[in-house]
C-alpha cells in the first residue's frame, strides 16, 4: 500500500472518531448538570441547611385554584384544592379546567421576594397534587402547563430560577395519589379517595408515570432542597415502596432531603407491628404543633393561613399575624420546623391577606431572626409567659406576656447568667439578673418593646 493512502486511512479513521465522539457528548440528558455524583453526606450534614433554616413557605397551586371552591354555582365544604373529589367532578370535566388556566399574572420573582421578604429559606410548592395536574413541562404526559392550558410556560423552571437568583433553597411537594391517571385513583370515582380498593395497574403507574416524573423533577429542576411526598394513604401504596422510593430519589440526588410521607411514616398511617424506622428524613404533623415536638427527630408543622391549602375565593378566616409569630416561635421553641402555606389565585397572584401577615412576620424576622433560625428546643420546658430557644451558651426568652410588675420570671434555670439583654438593642438594653428559689429573675422596662413577642438574650455559662 502506498504511503499516500496509507495517510488517508488514518486521516479517514480520526474524522469518524471525532465526529462519534463529539455526538456522545452533545447526546447526554438536557437538564441541569448536577456535576459529579456528590458524596453521600451524613444525615446530619445534610439537614444542617434545614435545621437552619427552621422557616419555608408551602405554595398549593394548580387547576383548582381556577373553581376557587365554587362548582355549579354551589359552595363546595372543606379544602379547595380536594374540589374535585369533593364535588363528584368526573376526570374528563375537571381537566377541562386546563384551558382556562391562565396566570397571566404569575411572577416567579415576585413570589420568591414575598417568600424571602418573610424571612422564609425554602419554598415547597405542589408539582403535582391529587387531581394529577402537572405545573411543568412533563414528558410523560400533556396533562400538564406546557401542553394543555393556554399559559404554555414551565412555571416550575421560573419558579427555580428565581430561587436559585434569591438564595431560597427550592423544594417539590409530590402526590403518590393521583386522581387523574387510569392505573391509579381514577377508576375509583367518585371516590377517588378511596383507601380499601386496589388498583391492578398501580405498579405500572409507579415504574411508567410516578417515578419517570420524579426522575424528571429532580434531573431538570434541581439540585432541590426536599422532595416532599403525600396522599401516601392509598392502599396501593406500601412502606417498602416508600423506602424503595426514597433510595430511588437519593440515588438521584444523594443530599436531597425526603419527608415520612414517601412511606407510611405518617401517624396514624403505619401498620401495625413494623418496628423498623419508617423512610424519610423528617415528621410532618399537619394542622398542628405536637405539644412537646418530636424529641429525637427532625419535624416540620405545615399549616395553612386560613382554612385552605388550595385557594377558595370566600374562606376569609385569616391567622392574625400575632397567631402565626407566636406559633414560629412555639414550633421553633420545640425543635421543629415551620412550613406556612400560601395558596395563589388562577390569575397567579398570592392573596393580599398572605401577603400582608408574610410582611408583618418578615419585619417581625428581621430583627429577631437570630432567635429562630439555627435554634433548638428549649432546655428549660414550657414557660407561663412564651417560649425559649437555645443556641449553644445563649437562650432565647420569646415573651408574650409582658409582666406588669417589671419582673420576669424564669423558673428552672440555675446556669450564671453573664449578661442579659433585648435582641432588638443589645447595645442599649442590658438586663439586670437576679438569682430566686430555683431560677431568675429578669428586671424588664415597663413597657413591652415588641406587644406580640419581645426577645430577651440570656448569655450563660456553659450548659
Ligand atoms: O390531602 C392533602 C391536602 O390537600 C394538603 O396537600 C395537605 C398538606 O400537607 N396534605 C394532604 C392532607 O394530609
Amino acid at each position: 500500500m502506498r504511503k499516500k493512502e496509507f495517510l488517508l486511512i488514518i486521516v479517514f479513521a480520526m474524522c469518524i472518531w471525532m465526529i462519534y465522539g463529539c455526538a456522545r457528548t452533545t447526546t447526554k440528558p438536557a437538564g441541569v448538570d448536577l456535576g459529579p455524583a456528590k458524596k453521600k453526606l451524613g444525615k446530619d450534614e445534610r439537614m444542617e441547611w434545614w435545621r437552619e433554616a427552621r422557616f419555608g413557605m408551602f405554595i398549593h397551586w394548580g387547576l383548582y385554584a381556577v373553581p376557587a371552591g365554587e362548582w355549579k354555582g354551589e359552595k363546595i365544604p372543606k379544602i379547595g384544592e380536594w374540589i374535585m373529589e369533593n364535588a363528584d367532578i368526573p376526570v374528563a370535566e375537571y381537566e377541562k379546567l386546563a384551558e382556562q388556566f391562565n396566570p397571566v399574572k404569575f411572577d416567579a420573582e415576585q413570589w420568591v421576594q414575598i417568600a424571602k421578604n418573610a424571612g422564609m429559606k425554602y419554598i415547597v410548592i405542589t408539582s403535582k397534587h391529587h387531581d394529577g395536574f402537572c405545573l411543568w413541562d412533563s414528558k410523560v404526559t400533556d396533562y400538564d402547563i406546557m401542553d394543555a392550558t393556554p399559559f404554555k410556560r414551565d412555571i416550575l423552571k421560573e419558579l427555580s430560577e428565581a430561587c436559585a437568583k434569591q438564595g431560597i433553597r427550592f423544594c417539590f411537594y409530590h402526590s403518590i395519589m393521583d386522581w387523574h391517571h387510569p392505573d391509579a385513583q381514577a377508576p375509583f370515582y367518585p371516590n377517588y379517595n378511596d383507601k380499601t380498593r386496589s388498583n391492578p395497574n398501580f405498579q405500572r403507574y409507579v415504574d411508567t408515570y410516578l417515578k419517570p416524573q420524579i426522575k424528571e423533577l429532580v434531573i431538570n429542576y434541581g439540585p432541590l432542597g426536599v422532595l416532599w411526598f403525600d396522599g401516601e394513604w392509598v392502599k396501593d401504596w406500601t412502606e417498602p415502596m416508600g423506602r424503595d422510593m426514597y433510595n430511588y430519589v437519593r440515588s438521584l440526588q444523594p443530599d436531597i432531603i425526603i419527608n415520612n410521607r414517601v412511606g407510611k411514616g405518617r401517624k396514624g398511617m403505619r401498620p401495625s407491628g413494623q418496628d423498623e424506622e419508617p423512610a424519610g428524613d423528617f415528621g410532618t404533623p399537619e394542622q398542628r404543633i405536637p405539644a412537646t415536638g418530636l424529641p429525637g427527630a427532625d419535624w416540620e408543622t405545615c399549616m395553612t393561613m386560613n382554612d385552605t391549602w388550595g385557594f377558595k375565593s370566600y374562606d376569609h378566616h385569616w391567622k392574625s399575624t400575632k397567631d402565626l409569630l407566636h406559633k414560629l416561635a412555639d414550633i421553633a421553641s420545640k425543635g421543629g420546623n415551620f412550613l406556612l402555606n400560601v395558596g395563589p389565585t388562577a390569575e397567579g397572584l398570592i392573596p393580599a391577606p398572605s401577603v400582608e401577615r408574610l410582611e408583618a412576620m418578615g419585619a417581625w424576622m428581621k430583627v429577631n431572626g437570630e432567635s429562630i433560625y439555627g435554634t433548638t428546643a428549649s432546655p428549660i420546658g414550657k414557660l407561663p409567659w412564651g417560649r425559649c430557644t437555645a443556641k449553644p451558651g445563649k437562650l432565647y426568652l420569646h415573651v408574650f406576656d409582658w409582666p406588669e410588675n417589671g419582673k420576669l420570671q424564669v423558673p428552672n434555670l440555675q446556669n450564671k447568667v453573664k449578661k442579659a439583654y433585648l435582641l432588638a438593642d443589645e447595645e442599649h438594653s442590658e438586663l439586670t439578673v437576679k438569682s430566686q428559689d430555683e431560677g431568675k429573675v429578669i428586671i424588664v422596662p415597663k413597657e413591652a418593646p415588641d406587644k406580640i413577642n419581645t426577645v430577651i438574650v440570656l448569655e450563660i455559662k456553659s450548659k
